[in-house]
């Protein structure tokens, strides 16, 4: 069947997804608990590879150890009769009321101490069920107003936290890295490591670089009016796109965690081609919210969309990449020279100040005067997209 995804295509869910019960700041959930386990059977059915999960999304909050067994003992058997994988799994460092200010940089020290134990727990769980990635997502790392955090302090605090981390997998010799999620807001009124950019900048002040990376989502960078295939190419370009979430947005508005496709189609067939034709070997992570309107089917008819859009985007996308007149296009629009370093191998500043026709023979007004000829590129583009 056409679009059907296989484990090979790498779709993976997170728990919280398909598990959402439909709990907004204005209404009751509109839906039923679903069980871990069937989630596992159902996104395995559908075509996915992978489950990832919150430490509270697999063993509520506050489990005794001997329930908490239990559950992880469930859902191993789910994933080994399915064939299921964990690729990943974060921890839920927002929903309890302790976490308030924050965990890593919450003003109380005590929170913080216990915000690292309930992550060093999960990291063991992820590790023993063979994760290789672990999210960090500092949902309430934030304030609503000025004088509530210290910015500098704050961040002082995160590096601590997460050098702290990362000494511990290395010293467990679990073969885990860190992916740092950013968000501008929501739940906080401002979200420390806001975007792609400031997570990659915080990375190069850590202790052990090399064991973190970013979890960039479509609708968090959208919430902040940027470009998502920008921000992830920035990324890739930095060798840390190592997991990303994939959902769909509109616009600059609340988080709204729409299906894979929906809202900016346009950018999903960009972040497609993207992934496909830059090396991307991750999983592809759908972190959407069926909308509360839903019942269970609309839940798994969601969860099918994200992966059958994925397919046919990147069916669009390499069809764009194959075409001869794209081929043509892109040359007419110079991305061959974009490909070509600016300066001649090795050539130095004194060689280019000799080099008259760099600038004293240089016709401004001649190159001024070519066009681009992005339109037409982009409508073959929008062809494409659209099937035409
Ligand atoms: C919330 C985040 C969250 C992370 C994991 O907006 O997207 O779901 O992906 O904690
Ligand atoms: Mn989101
Ligand atoms: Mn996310």
């Amino acid at each position: 069947m056409k679009y059907q995804p296989t484990p090979d295509d790498k779709f993976s869910f997170g728990l919280w997804t398909v598990g959402w019960l439909g709990r907004d700041p204005f209404g009751e959930a509109t839906r039923t608990p679903l069980d871990p386990v069937e989630a596992v059977g159902r996104l395995s059915e559908l075509g996915a590879y992978g489950i990832t999960f919150h430490d509270d999304d697999l063993i509520p909050f506050g489990t005794s150890q001997a329930e908490r067994e239990a559950h992880v003992k469930r859902f191993r058997q789910a994933l080994e009769s399915t064939g299921m994988t964990v690729p990943m799994a974060t921890t839920n460092l927002f929903s309890h009321p302790v976490f308030k200010d924050g965990a890593f940089t919450a003003n109380d020290r005590d929170v913080r101490r216990y915000a690292l134990r309930k992550t060093m727990r999960n990291i063991d769980l992820a590790a023993e069920l063979g994760a290789r990635t672990y999210v960090a997502w500092g949902g309430r790392e934030g304030a609503e107003s000025g004088a509530a955090k210290d910015v500098r302090a704050a961040l002082d605090r995160m590096k601590e936290a997460f050098d702290f981390l990362a000494q511990y997998v290395t010293e467990q010799g679990y073969g885990l890295r860190f992916a740092i999620e950013p968000k501008p807001n929501e739940p906080r009124g401002d979200i420390l490591l806001p975007t792609v950019g400031h997570a990659l900048a915080f990375i190069d002040r850590l202790e052990r670089p090399e064991l973190f990376g970013v979890n960039p989502e479509v609708g968090h960078e959208q919430m902040a009016g940027l470009n998502f295939p920008h921000g992830i190419a920035q990324a890739m370009w930095s060798g840390k796109l190592i997991h990303l979430d994939l959902n769909g947005q509109s616009g600059i508005k609340y988080d709204q965690d729409l299906r894979f496709g929906a809202g900016d189609l346009r950018s999903a067939f960009w972040t497609v081609d993207l992934l496909e034709s830059g090396g991307y070997e991750g999983p592809r992570h759908f972190d959407f919210k069926p909308p509360r309107t839903e019942d269970y089917d609309g839940v798994w008819a969601s969860a099918a969309g994200c992966m059958r859009n994925y397919l046919i985007l990147r069916e669009r996308a390499a069809a764009f990449r194959a075409d001869p007149a794209v081929q043509e296009a892109l040359r007419t629009s110079r991305l061959d020279q974009l490909a070509r370093p600016t300066l001649g191998e090795g050539e130095t500043p004194a060689q280019l100040l000799a080099d008259t026709a760099v600038f004293e023979e240089f016709d401004v007004d001649a190159a001024a005067e070519r066009g681009m000829a992005f339109e037409r590129l982009d409508q073959l583009a929008m062809d494409h997209l659209l099937g035409v």
